[in-house]
């Protein structure tokens, strides 16, 4: 039986990383604890405010982001943090290493409904001083550390140090996080796609053709059935991904002017990226490698195709890109 610090020691990861990440594990479980007692602990509903992105906080968006700022900032290894609830980048007091970015309670939508939520978390070494926006604008490759934190029938850390993917799940009655499967893979080939189809109309025409194909089965040219899930989380979806393999993909689309899509670069599709590859998939948006894109802005959006790396070649080449 492993914990979470063991296994960062087995893997010999700095000892500040290890401090950073056992913080978010602390602050996981305690935003685990608010979950389970939902309505009895009053903290279901909407907040009343709205975030940098113009969506209406639930009281847990902001009860767990306040959590995660808290303690990150005050562990010592932590310069600075970013998250979906903050306007920008928030110092910490010490000087610490990493710059963490952060998205406190991905899936806010299921909260109400008692469905699968998550903590998505990417950690980059501070090599700026000083510091600013752009201190945090590094790409992908650049992340030591990411992962998410699954709230669902058991609860689940699940990272990469870049060392390959570990998946711990929490014991209860221990209060520690245990490994429980370790040097995760993808498969390569899959029959099961996540996306949110009641956008079809939206999307551009090379994912209208890509889906199409999907959904004709069998009888059409991709000669095989495939099935369709949507959490409406991307943390449960993709931990579905890493599970039984799949493609998961939220496009951009025509209401967007700049064809953004709608989930974010820094602590989304960054950090999921990172695992994925790590776990022998690809993750890409409809042009280039996510983990290549160089940030322009802490809450950028980025269209996502990701999961298994065959399909995701497949989705590619319907936009007309070979790899
Ligand atoms: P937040 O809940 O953190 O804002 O995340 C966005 C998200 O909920 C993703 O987790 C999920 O994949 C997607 O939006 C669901 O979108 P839709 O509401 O279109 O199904």
């Amino acid at each position: 039986m492993q914990t979470l610090s063991m296994a960062l020691r087995l893997n010999n990861t700095p000892v500040e990383l290890i401090n950073t990440l056992q913080t978010i594990a602390l602050a996981g479980k305690d935003i685990d604890f608010k979950l389970r007692q939902g309505s009895l602990g009053g903290v279901l509903g909407s907040a009343g405010n709205q975030n940098v992105q113009g969506e209406t906080q639930k009281k847990l968006d902001v009860i767990s982001n306040d959590l995660l700022k808290k303690v990150l900032l005050e562990c010592g290894s932590v310069r600075a943090i970013a998250s979906e609830e903050e306007e920008t980048y928030v110092e910490g007091p010490k000087d610490g290493s990493y710059l963490v970015n952060f998205d406190p309670l991905d899936g806010s939508s299921n909260i109400d409904i008692n469905a699968m939520v998550g903590t998505i978390f990417s950690i980059y070494p501070d090599q700026s001083t000083p510091l600013s926006e752009a201190s945090f604008l590094q790409p992908g490759n650049n992340q030591v550390a990411a992962g998410y934190i699954l709230y669902g029938p058991s609860t689940m850390l699940v990272l990469t140090t870049g060392q390959g993917v570990q998946m711990f799940t929490l014991d209860p009655a221990m209060g520690e996080f245990i490994l429980t499967s370790d040097q995760v893979k993808v498969s390569e080939q899959t029959q099961e796609f996540a996306i949110n189809m009641s956008n079809q109309r939206f999307w551009a025409e090379p994912m209208q053709n890509y889906i199409g194909d999907l959904l004709a089965g069998k009888e059409g040219k991709r000669a095989k059935n495939f099935n369709m899930r949507w959490v409406a989380a991307m943390v449960g979806d993709v931990h579905r991904v890493l599970c039984r393999g799949g493609l998961f993909t939220y496009p951009w689309d025509s209401r967007e002017p700049n064809k953004a899509g709608k989930l974010r670069l820094m602590y989304e599709a960054n950090p999921m990226s990172f695992l994925i590859e790590q776990a022998g998939g690809l993750s890409w948006t409809d042009s280039e490698r996510i983990l290549s894109i160089q940030p322009t802005a802490i809450h950028q959006r980025v269209p996502v195709i990701l999961g298994s790396s065959e399909e995701v070649k497949q989705c590619l080449k319907s936009h007309g890109v070979t790899i």
